[in-house]
């Protein structure tokens, strides 16, 4: 099988495509009408859970607009039905019960996430059917710190206190559970390697909730094993996926996180994308990170953004084009059709 975009791939291995590829975290979603037309008729759960549906909302956003890359239609946090965790959404996600206390922790079940997430090898396996070599797909997990905040806190925080509680009083414990929670990760993404995707995405959503010495100390380490462990997994008759790892939400730990050798260093929208690409060196291969919110803005400033990132983007090795976090559920579709365009029309000088 060969892929008939390889743009996407081929930033993120360094080499500079004619065209910069753009896709956008959370391109499969509710701005989209398609998305909310599915979801209508059933719960954001049994989407996920449901691998012929999971690829008919994957390939909405191609379809739409011609992204350079897919991404598999999924959540973080359905990682945890391998630890017999349960969680809802309503739309975001609530754990009926947190997992705080050492008894919490020591009754974790960590199972085969292979086995136990087939539906989740089964929507990649139908997401490649369905895209027939059109765009390469993307997979994901959420970051170890990412996904046990959700775990701790039994949901979303503003202030991450439980964890930090947990962090701090408890330390050899904390970093026992980042630890198993790393190395279910990593077997989570070889197995949806191993089911076909092209590439991987590690999202660090809440990074930002520590300051710089606490994400070095107690974060980074088991972000930094996810990704050498991945990156170690040669997938049978193909090339090694690149490895994206995308760390939100404080531009002081951008210089920690790219020590890690992840192949793409994803940019959120706090920094410049250029002092980002002086923070990690223009040897590297950057992903981002227009604000979100410029896509609620007028056509003309939406045009010049995305021209002035994309000529930012011309400084690092590699440029793949995506907003700086998950675009909104209130941008106009037709926008992002217009970001899209603009991208692809934009060609770097020299
Ligand atoms: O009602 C609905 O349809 C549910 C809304 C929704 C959707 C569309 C949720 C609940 N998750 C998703 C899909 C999703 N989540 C994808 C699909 C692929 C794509 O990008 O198109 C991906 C990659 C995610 C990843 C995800 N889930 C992250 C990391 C990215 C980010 O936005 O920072 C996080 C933090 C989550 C947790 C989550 N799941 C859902 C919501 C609303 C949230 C965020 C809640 C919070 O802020 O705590």
């Amino acid at each position: 099988m060969t892929l008939r975009n390889t743009s996407f791939l081929d930033a993120c291995r360094g080499r500079r495509p004619e065209r910069t590829p753009v896709w956008l975290m959370r391109q499969a979603g509710r701005y989209l009408p398609e998305y909310r037309a599915v979801r209508s008729k059933v719960s954001f759960l049994e989407l996920c859970r449901t691998p012929a549906m999971a690829a008919e909302v994957t390939l909405q956003p191609i379809r739409r607009y011609g992204f350079d890359a897919a991404i598999l239609f999924s959540d973080i946090l359905v990682v945890f039905d391998a630890m017999g965790v349960a969680v809802d959404f309503n739309p975001g996600p609530v754990l009926p019960k947190a997992v705080r206390t050492r008894s919490d922790i020591e009754g974790l079940r960590w199972g085969d996430p292979v086995e136990e997430l087939a539906y989740v090898m089964d929507a990649v396996r139908a997401c490649k059917r369905a895209l027939d070599d059109r765009v390469p797909l993307i997979g994901f997990c959420g970051a170890p710190f990412t996904t046990c905040s959700y775990l701790i806190e039994g949901g979303g925080s503003r202030d991450f206190l439980e964890v930090k509680q947990l962090m701090f009083s408890e330390p050899a414990l904390f970093r026992g559970l980042m630890a198993n929670m790393s190395e279910l990760l990593a077997n989570y993404l070889i197995g949806q390697i191993d089911a076909g995707v092209d590439a991987v995405q590690i999202f660090d959503s809440w990074a930002g909730a520590v300051g710089p010495r606490d994400y070095v100390e107690h974060v980074l380490p088991h972000t930094r094993a996810l990704v050498e462990r991945v990156q170690a997994h040669v997938p049978e008759g193909r090339e090694r996926v690149p490895v994206i790892l995308f760390a939100r939400g404080n531009a002081n730990i951008l210089k920690h996180s790219a020590t890690v050798p992840a192949d793409v260093i994803g940019v959120d929208w706090s920094i410049e994308l250029g002092d980002a690409i002086d923070v990690v060196g223009s040897d590297r291969v950057v992903q981002g990170n227009l604000d979100p919110g410029v896509l609620l803005g007028p056509p003309a400033l939406i045009q010049q953004r995305v021209r002035e990132t994309v000529a930012a983007g011309a400084r690092a090795k590699a440029h793949v084009f995506n907003l700086g976090h998950g675009i909104s559920r209130t941008t106009d579709p037709e926008h992002a059709k217009l970001m899209v365009e603009t991208v692809h029309q934009t060609r770097i000088e020299g």
